[in-house]
């Protein structure tokens, strides 16, 4: 680098601007404000080259679980770069980090999962899951099995396949919508809830996936793929009951159920896995995120008992993998973070102290002109942003309040995401109530300068 460390932030920005292009951005956009350039993080902060220090109340991005700063992690990765940097699995070879870490996820993921697929990405991992569904079914003599179901607002990767299995509008029209997938309506209750009760709620969207089988033909059927609470979709939980229900659909059709728990899982909701608290038994699951804290790229496939005993016994070579398909060094990280989340009792802790005291603190914000709504699962919070609580009846265009709001919130020192017009958090697990304390306090100032800005009163 030399004297690139000399270099002013205007300087980096022009840089930046010139030669980078980053993802999820509009490029003229970026051109004309320049990208804040973050430098380094401590603990819950980060901080950027104008010294400005940031509550990340989104841990990254849904993936710093155990905070910045984890020296174990860092020790784990040179540990293991100067005993092994790299290996491939693919030659009959394998190392000793990735095969202790897929004992490790056999023992603390939902029984039935015993084998593990690895990846770098959650766009990797949900690939890999759709090639492996389909090779099942085609090993069980029924290839025409093929269409994937998930839901409007599902977020399962960038790649073009994971792109087309997710239900991102936006992305499906930029050259993602690959035939055999199709997509069913989330339990999206603040907007499609009505006059229903939360058990009629459960039944009624649930009950969109029969629907949609009935539409398709079970034959064409592969599997049904759901995120426990739907993360970049906004946060949206759904009601107790909806997953019983798709299971029981799923099985009575035979189709897959798959789990996509690269957000929920490794104890954001206070459970190791959302499939854990929610009562799911998936034939598969992904894992990305907080499987590494974000230190180190790597995910996971989860293969259940079924998939897996099918490969085993019939499948032959599966022709499918990835030069970095286990890395050692990812995998000695990962185990070092499982390790972290383990000693300090995090999971319990975002059970029975941090997620309930979260969750408190954002209801205390339903006071406010600006809120519809709020929900909070685990450390998942959303606070849904609305022009009148009467209906409630939503900005239009939908989007420019929740991007003002978030705005104003990282300006005063909280980072938050926007989605459509609500905001959301996943801070970090080790996040205190003195933090929480913090992100309510920096949360509610953005909120009333969204509300004098457009013009409203606060309360
Ligand atoms: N599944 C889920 C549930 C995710 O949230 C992926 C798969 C894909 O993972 P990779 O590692 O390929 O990014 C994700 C990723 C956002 C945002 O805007 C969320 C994600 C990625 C990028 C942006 O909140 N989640």
């Amino acid at each position: 680098m030399g004297d690139a460390k000399q270099l002013s932030t205007a300087q980096w920005q022009q840089l930046d601007a010139t030669h980078h292009m980053a993802p999820f951005t509009d490029y003229a956009a970026q051109r004309e404000h320049g990208a804040r350039v973050i430098t380094h993080a401590e603990g819950h902060y980060i901080i950027d080259s104008e010294g400005n220090r940031i509550l990340d109340g989104m841990a990254g991005l849904w993936c710093v679980n155990v905070g910045y700063g984890r020296q174990s992690l860092v020790d784990a990765a040179a540990a293991q770069m100067t005993q092994l940097p790299y290996y491939n699995n693919f030659f009959k070879t394998s190392n000793q980090p990735v095969i202790a870490l897929s004992k490790r996820l056999a023992d603390i993921t939902p029984d039935g999962l015993n084998n593990v697929f690895y990846a770098n990405s959650g766009s990797e991992a949900n690939d890999t899951i759709i090639r492996m569904v389909r090779h099942f079914w085609a090993l069980e003599g029924k290839p025409e099995k093929r269409v994937i179901i998930s839901r409007d607002y599902g977020y399962h990767g960038s790649t073009i396949m994971s792109a087309s299995m997710g239900g991102m509008s936006g992305m499906h029209d930029q050259a993602a919508s690959e035939p055999d997938f199709d997509h069913i309506r989330p339990p999206y209750g603040f907007l499609y809830q009505g006059n229903q009760d939360e058990a009629e709620f459960a039944a009624h969207s649930a009950g969109l996936l029969e629907e949609k089988i009935a539409e398709l033909g079970a034959d064409k059927i592969a599997a049904f793929i759901a995120e426990p609470v739907q993360g970049a979709g906004g946060v949206i939980v759904p009601p107790a009951g909806y997953f019983d229900h798709i299971q029981a659909i799923c099985k009575r059709h035979d189709i897959l159920f798959i789990v996509d728990e690269v957000i929920t899982g490794f104890g954001r909701t206070g459970e190791w896995f959302a499939s854990q608290k929610m009562g799911l038994s998936p034939d598969m699951m992904t894992l990305a995120k907080g499987l590494t804290s974000g230190y180190i790229p790597m995910s996971a496939v989860m293969v259940g008992d079924r998939v897996a005993q099918r490969l085993i016994s019939d499948g032959g070579e599966f022709y499918h993998g990835f030069t970095y398909s286990g890395h050692p060094v990812a995998a000695a990280v990962a185990l070092a973070n499982l390790d972290i989340i383990e000693d300090e009792g995090l999971i319990a802790r975002v059970r029975e102290d941090t997620g309930p005291y979260l969750a408190e603190a954002l209801a205390s914000l339903s006071d406010h002109c600006l809120v519809g709504e709020v929900r909070c699962y685990g450390l998942l919070g959303a606070v849904e942003l609305v022009k009148s609580k009467d209906g409630p009846i939503l900005f239009d265009p939908v989007g420019d309040v929740g991007a003002m709001c978030r705005d104003h919130a990282i300006a005063n020192g909280l980072m938050m995401r926007a989605v459509r017009d609500g905001m959301i958090l996943s801070p970090p697990m080790t996040y205190t109530r003195a933090d929480i304390d913090e992100t309510m306090r920096i949360a509610r100032i953005a909120l009333d300068l969204t509300a004098a800005e457009l013009g409203l009163s606060g309360y």
